[in-house]
């Protein structure tokens, strides 16, 4: 269970009083990962959550669930996860962080209006989501791994070379510059507005946090000098903003914050490369 400060212990409302509010994150242990999602949400809302990433049964508990064997015949018609990270709340059971984050950011008051005044900002808000791990996540990954994600890194490392330039040059440009355009667009409508979505706070802001952070991690060059070049002020000055959210900054001080390891997101020094060296290695071929 994750040690949440005694401030921070209280309910989220559900949407069903016969819900227990308890929720349980299962994922795999030692990395941050895309549970980093879904830990954010529930860090940033303050809320207690069980981690089975912390228990000693960790892997365990991931296999079960994702298990051939597992066809999930409980008595609530859940389907059998493939991957997690697995969210189960009361006898409801959950995969695909995006999935898992829509049905959270409602009920920890992360989805803005999306209950009273604006039903459909949680359509809009997933669409934000599901951009930003396209491609600041998924993509990112498959920057290491091009070829297949059950190979290792080794088998496939001239292959990431080139892909990893690529990334840089083309697809993290086009990105950054797509949520820098969602961010002008806000303020166009207010000029107070710094979050993707209109004046208040939403996951979908927790998530291109995540997203810009760990490319950071993968990519500290390509992201230091496009940060530099000053084409995304507002994307970094949310990625600042965010960082500083009282919760967020409390939660990335504490243990439960976990290094990047083997997963999404990996530092290779031969993958550390710069929009230019793209463009060089393209000459070259
Ligand atoms: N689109 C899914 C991807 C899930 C996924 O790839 N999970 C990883 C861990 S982050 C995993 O264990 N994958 C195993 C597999 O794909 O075989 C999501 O966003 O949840």
């Amino acid at each position: 269970m994750s040690e949440a400060p005694a401030a921070k212990r209280q309910k989220a409302s559900t949407p069903d009083d016969a819900l227990p509010a308890t929720y349980k994150l299962i994922y795999w242990p030692g990395l941050p990962g895309r549970g980093e999602h879904v830990r954010l949400a529930f860090e940033e809302a303050g809320v207690v959550y069980e981690d089975t990433a912390m228990h000693e049964d960790a892997v365990q508990t991931v296999l079960a669930q994702i298990s051939t064997d597992n066809l999930a015949t409980g008595s609530a018609p859940n389907v059998p996860p493939l991957a997690p990270p697995i969210l189960e709340h009361g006898d409801l059971t959950i995969s695909q962080t995006s999935n898992i984050l829509m049905y959270l950011a409602p009920q920890l008051n992360l989805a803005a209006n999306t209950s009273s005044d604006d039903p459909n900002a949680i359509y809009r808000l997933n669409a934000l989501v599901l951009t930003a791990l396209d491609g600041l996540s998924n993509e990112v990954h498959d920057s290491h791994h091009p070829i297949c994600t059950s190979l290792y890194f080794k088998d496939q490392r001239t292959e990431a070379i080139r892909s990893s330039k690529q990334y840089v040059k083309e697809r993290l440009p086009k990105f950054l510059g797509y949520f820098e355009r969602v961010l002008k667009a806000q303020a166009e409508r207010d000029a107070e507005n710094k979050w993707l979505y209109g004046t208040e706070f939403t996951y979908a802001d927790l998530v291109l946090f995540q997203c810009l952070d760990g490319t950071s991690h993968q990519f500290p060059r390509a992201v230091k000098q496009l940060r530099e070049g000053g084409e995304y002020e507002r994307l970094f000055a949310l990625y600042e903003a965010v960082k500083q959210r009282p919760n967020i900054a409390a939660y990335l001080a504490s243990e439960r914050r976990q290094a990047y390891g083997e997963g999404i997101y990996r530092y290779y020094k031969e993958l550390d490369v710069v929009p230019d060296d793209g463009a060089e290695a393209e000459k070259k071929e």
